[in-house]
């Protein structure tokens, strides 16, 4: 079982405009509503591969209540720690006319020293029957930034394998515990390493440092350009067949949820970034995200071309 910990659920609203107009009354051609927080967009992920997953973290209010009944109905297990405060609402604005898509994410409710220590001890009974964890996004007031930290390091105790997926002092302290996998993007890896990241040399010198510090699997997502994969095995680098992206929202949540997958089922590298490289691109060519059609990613999946650098 794969269980995702979301410290800050959110309501994903997308919604899809013709043209993106500031200081106008736009109507909305087209809304969803779907669970979001990068944690829950892995969980969905990781079901839609075939994986029994239980989503964890903090949810409150009606939005809170929203999600939880989303995610029951979408038969996603979950088991969160009730707080006071209201879950929040990320919007992403879809404008026909240039494809683009523009996230206004807020930052979520505080949760207090009790609700934390509550989601701990949640925490704890689910590392007796999880064989993979993972970690992702952002965490709401009221969260240490060593939160991320103490959880990596109960794994530990418990042996169970945790991916870490978030950015900023979270990430930073967060590394610290020696996660099995991150996943940080080219400007976390300035920030971590605190060098300029130009080139994809750059990022595989990046990638390595964080290895060697002794992180086992350093995935990069490069978006449409693919992943690079530095590993106890080497260096591998996935690249996707061309797609006409739908909804690039969610990507980096799929790719994390495919590798988390390719971890509990003991892949070898190579399998597990091919998996992982097919599963992101499909979700591009899904409105909702954290989501991708079977049919999608068997129709990619032999276009995925996986070499090993090094
Ligand atoms: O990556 C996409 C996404 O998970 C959206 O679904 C939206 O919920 C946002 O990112 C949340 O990011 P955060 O880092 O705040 O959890």
């Amino acid at each position: 079982m794969i269980a995702t910990v979301t410290l800050n659920v959110a309501i994903d609203k997308a919604y899809v405009i013709e043209k993106l107009e500031q200081g106008t009354v736009m109507r909305v051609k087209r809304c969803t509503n779907t669970p979001g927080g990068k944690g829950l967009n892995v969980a969905k992920v990781a079901k839609l591969c075939g994986e029994e997953v239980l989503a964890t973290g903090f949810a409150g209010g009606f939005n809170g209540k929203s999600v939880i009944s989303m995610l029951n109905e979408c038969n996603v297990p979950n088991n969160f720690v009730e707080v006071k405060n209201e879950t929040r609402c990320c919007i992403n604005i879809l404008s026909e006319d240039d494809n683009s898509s523009t996230e206004f994410l807020e930052p979520g409710a505080p949760v207090d020293e009790a609700e934390v220590e509550r989601f701990l001890t949640v925490f704890e009974d689910i590392l007796k029957t999880a064989d993979v964890i993972t970690i992702s996004g952002s965490a709401p007031k009221g969260v240490d930034t060593g939160i991320y930290g103490k959880l990596i390091e109960l794994c530990h105790k418990n042996n169970v394998p945790v991916c870490l997926d978030t950015s900023g002092k979270l990430l930073e302290d967060g590394i610290k515990a020696l996660p099995t996998l991150i996943k940080p993007n080219t400007d976390e890896i300035s920030a971590l390493l605190n060098v300029s990241v130009n080139n994809e040399d750059d990022v595989m010198a990046g990638a390595v440092k964080l290895f060697e510090m002794g992180i086992p699997y350093v995935v990069i997502s490069l978006g449409s350009k693919g992943a690079l994969l530095v590993c106890g095995k080497g260096i591998y680098r996935g690249m996707p067949p061309k797609i006409v992206p739908v909804n690039t929202v969610g990507c980096g949540d799929s790719m994390l949820a495919a590798f988390a997958v390719g971890i509990r089922k003991g892949l070898e590298p190579e399998e597990m970034m091919r998996e992982a490289v097919a599963v992101s691109a499909a979700n591009a060519l899904s409105m909702a995200t954290g989501h991708f059609e079977r049919a999608d990613y068997e129709s990619i999946l032999p276009g995925v071309v996986v070499e090993k650098i090094k």
